[in-house]
């Protein structure tokens, strides 16, 4: 059942789809007014809190302080608080079983059990908010319910599942061809390059430089020509500079936000002073929606949306102090909540004009990014009759019925990777079954060995990116000697692509999670509950990646005899295992994943790229005879449950 529960005016954040009934008192919860309002909720011992989509720390919340108030900020630390997205949705599993979405776009700190205090309590800053209270039986079917009412997930096309390569630096054709033909020459499959700010001219949105893509329509062709995709990168800011057309018209008709004198605010981000559209308003979205068709026109099909928390570099008030904020962040990463004062000063800084009324940013900050992807996505299904890529940075819940997300600037190291496994199903519980991170890792310096482990987890996430910053190291597959490992991790990828697909499409169709914490799927086995580091990924399959550098084993516990399998790079092969805990060998070239009891899973011959992949051609492996396969022709925005049949 659920309840929704209303605190003075809530705001409109477009998360929940479907009317919930007014409930008359929140059960649960304690509340206080505290500079806000406070939630207190007394927690059993056992209890575990999911959720909290794009935090850090675990998979089990508990112990730690979250706040919800996007943020840009390189040092993705286990205990930092805030990173690009706010996902205020959590399950409390235990003594008492309940899900709690507290729907503002202001800021919310989340205190689960911190410091020991056997409570959770959640601040909200704004007196306005409205608050959703789900109960059910179990937290997975918990989720479910809130998956429903927050509307179905953004559907990608397939070749959105291939495998992608992305470098901040790319700067021309040559450098994306060179790039192509590595991977084609190493025989490692590749599906689309993501080309970075250096593609338009001097950073300004909706501009190509004409001297490094001369012609992009004929780029493009040829680039599909070889089974590529090229996704270009949007950024928040308008440049303020006459002659920019995007600017002149959004000037014209009052489409940006304003600062306190109610001039167009100012904010230095990549191509100097730029202006941020006022995504609150339809119109504004509409026209920010129609300015992709630039790009759509060249035969793009694909974006990622970036600085849309939205990152400031400095602004026409913080201009000095913007600088030494840059500064401290880096050299003194752990003060970022004390610097929230003055590092977060732009935000009270500028208006939206919503019904009307001017309203500071602060206050509802956190659907910004989330509004800018809603204008995208809304633009594209308009500008291409089939289905578009897109993936933001930031976002809020209801952004993921128009795209997905990546987790940002992550780096590489294997306590992102770890991240990385646990921020999937809570990323999932709040509907953003589109995502993935920077495999290999986007700051710092990867290694051959931490790539690869890394590509063996993410040959499992829907976004498959490997994504580097510029001054770090080359990234492709093909810079670390030997490129066979490469080719035959991606191929499993590629392999396993008509389940994957298929396990997505059914998920977003069935408000299900396509990636599952492990309690979800054995709610009875206490230790099952316990595990963060093996996950469900759809109906049928348990993986337990490899997450530590120099170990060629780890343990893995399987609540259930299960068909584990091992891929070579070539072959699988398959044997029943008992339940219990085992512990495997997988060398660096293999893949060790395994197929749930009484199940079976289709998968299909290597390819090179999507457009190779035939999911008809499928052979089934695993203890069970037939399997549920969603099946399209991958690009067709007509998607439903009809295409689901049995085989
Ligand atoms: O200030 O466009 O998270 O993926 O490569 C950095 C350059 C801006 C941040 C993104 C990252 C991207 C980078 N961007």
């Amino acid at each position: 059942m659920i309840l929704r529960f209303e605190y003075g005016t809530p705001f409109e954040t477009y998360a929940v789809v479907e009317e919930i009934r007014l409930g008359d008192r929140l059960p649960y919860f304690r509340t206080e007014e505290k500079e806000g309002l406070v939630f207190t909720h007394f927690l059993a011992e056992g209890d575990t809190v999911y959720g909290l989509g794009e935090t850090m720390r675990g998979i089990n919340k508990r112990g730690g302080r979250y706040i919800s108030y996007n943020t840009d900020d390189v040092h993705h630390r286990e205990d930092m608080p805030s990173l690009y997205s706010s996902h205020n949705f959590l399950v409390v599993d235990g003594a008492e079983t309940f899900g709690a979405f507290f729907d503002t776009p202001s800021k919310v700190i989340f205190e689960v059990d911190y410091q020991n205090s056997g409570k959770l309590v959640v601040r909200s800053e704004n007196r306005n908010l409205r608050i959703y209270i789900i109960t059910g039986a179990s937290a997975y079917g918990i989720t479910r319910q809130f998956l429903r009412i927050i509307g179905r997930s953004f559907l990608p096309p397939l070749w959105a599942f291939g495998f992608g390569q992305s470098r901040w630096g790319y700067k021309n054709t040559k450098d994306i061809e060179k790039v192509v033909e590595n991977y084609r020459e190493a025989g490692i499959p590749l599906d689309y390059v993501c080309m970075d700010i250096d593609y338009m001219d001097r950073y300004i949105d909706f501009t190509v430089n004409k001297k490094r893509f001369p012609d992009l329509t004929a780029f493009v062709t040829a680039m599909k020509k070889k089974g590529i995709r090229l996704v270009p990168i949007i950024d928040a800011g308008i440049k303020v500079e006459a002659g920019n057309p995007v600017y002149e018209e959004g000037v014209k008709k009052g489409y940006f936000c304003t600062n306190h004198e109610g001039a167009f605010f100012k904010a230095a981000v990549w191509p100097g002073m730029t202006h941020f559209p006022d995504f609150f308003r339809k119109e504004v979205r509409d026209w920010f929606g129609r300015q992709y068709k630039v790009l759509t026109d060249c035969g793009i099909e694909g974006f990622w949306n970036d600085m849309n928390e939205p990152s400031i570099f400095y602004s026409e008030y913080s201009k000095r102090q913007g600088a030494l904020n840059m500064l401290s962040n880096f050299l003194f990463p752990s003060r970022q909540e004390k610097k929230e004062n003055s590092a977060y000063q732009d935000y009270k800084n500028f208006y939206h004009d919503i019904g009307g009324k001017k309203v500071l940013h602060h206050e509802v900050h956190n659907l910004y990014g989330g509004l800018m992807t809603m204008a995208s996505g809304e633009g594209l299904k308009k500008l291409i009759p089939r289905r578009y890529l897109l993936f933001s940075r930031s976002s809020y819940i209801g952004a993921h019925r128009y795209g997905g997300i990546w987790t940002g600037d992550n780096s590489s190291k294997w306590e992102h990777l770890r991240q990385n496994v646990y921020q999937m199903p809570s990323l999932n519980m709040c509907g953003f079954l589109y995502s993935g991170a920077d495999t290999g890792g986007f700051g710092g310096n990867t290694d051959r060995e931490l790539l690869l482990r890394w590509l063996a987890f993410s040959a499992f996430t829907p976004l498959m990116r490997n994504h580097t910053a510029l001054f770090t190291r080359r990234q492709e597959c093909y810079q670390f000697g030997s490129t066979v490992e490469f080719a035959g991790i991606i191929s499993l990828r590629y392999r396993l692509l008509p389940y994957i697909y298929s396990e997505f499409m059914k998920a977003a169709l069935r408000s299900d999670m396509y990636f599952k914490p492990m309690a979800f799927g054995f709610p009875g086995d206490e230790k099952a509950r316990k595990i963060e580091d093996q996950l469900l990924v759809g109906e049928c399959i348990m993986i337990a990646p490899m997450l530590e550098k120099g170990k060629n084993t780890r343990k893995v516990y399987l609540p259930e005899p299960m068909t584990q399998v091992r891929y070579d790079g070539e072959n699988f092969t398959c044997k029943m295992v008992e339940a219990g805990d085992r512990t495997i060998t997988v060398p660096i070239s293999h893949v060790v994943f395994y197929i749930r009891k009484g199940k079976a899973i289709p998968v299909g011959d290597e390819a090179q790229s999507t457009r190779e992949v035939d999911l008809d051609n499928v052979e089934l492996i695993g203890d069970g005879d037939s399997y549920e396969q969603y099946i399209d022709d991958g690009c067709s925005p007509d998607c439903s449950l009809d295409y689901v049949r049995t085989i």
